[in-house]
């Protein structure tokens, strides 16, 4: 006997699935192609930024910011993610130190040439000011698995990708409303889920500072990949 010989009869709708109308606005199609032409404009200009100003930033874009991020699609809708948004200067000058630590250690010893090679066009270094001066730092963290308060745990599916949809979300919101970001990533990162005292299931996955730019922030003159070079229509 198949184990879901328990469950609902074949023909049967499964109870769990109660779905409710779509609530899709259709567009005129001027305003599709005048949207379309809005966001790549903007899109184009966004840029990795490494030089943070102090200045505050009102905290609800970064709420709503976060609320955006939290409306990307999941592996069976499981919404893998925790973000923790680190203001004290206290705890990001202890993540500001131990990212260094991380980071001397690769840019002295651990990095391959080809990689330190493939760095220097960005002109990264050990020094993560970013750290802080960024008013926000936001700590993404990918939930490897759910915990119910019994104690029994919930699978996740495609945590990595799902939190990588998120934190493109993310960029894209604050970028959206006139703010800086940097996707760091360093490595390790173990040493965040002790700062922020994180459970186990939670692995760090990106740590992204959110500001004004510097009012001197230089960035590398970069391109990007010409669009017919990276899609393949068929
Ligand atoms: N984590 C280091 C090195 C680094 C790695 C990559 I891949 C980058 O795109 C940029 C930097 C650092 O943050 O400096």
């Amino acid at each position: 006997m198949p184990d879901r010989a328990v469950g609902p009869a074949e023909d049967a709708p499964d109870p769990r699935y109660r779905p409710v109308p779509l609530d899709f606005r259709r567009l005129p199609e001027d305003e599709m192609r005048r949207r379309a032409v809005e966001l790549v404009t903007e899109m184009r200009r966004r840029r990795s930024v490494r030089r943070f100003s102090t200045e505050p930033v009102p905290r609800e874009l970064v709420e709503t910011a976060l609320e955006i991020a939290g409306t990307a699609p999941s592996g069976a809708h499981k919404q893998p993610w925790r973000f923790v948004v680190v203001t004290d200067p206290a705890v990001k000058a202890r993540i500001r130190a131990a990212a260094e630590e991380e980071e001397r250690d690769f840019y002295r010893s651990r990095a391959p040439q080809h990689w330190l090679d493939a760095l220097a066009p960005l002109g990264t270094d050990e020094v993560k000011t970013h750290l802080t001066d960024a008013p926000y730092v936001i700590v993404q963290f990918k939930v490897r698995h759910g915990v119910h308060p019994d104690g029994t745990i919930e699978k996740h599916y495609y945590a990595t990708e799902s939190c990588g949809i998120a934190a493109g979300f993310l960029i894209a919101a604050l970028h959206r409303m006139g703010l800086a970001t940097l996707p760091h990533t360093p490595s390790p990162m173990a040493f965040l889920s002790e700062v922020l005292e994180r459970p186990a299931e939670e692995q760090p996955f990106l740590v992204l500072p959110v500001g004004y730019p510097a009012a001197d922030a230089e960035v590398p003159d970069l391109g990007r990949k010409p669009v017919d070079d990276i899609v393949v229509w068929r």
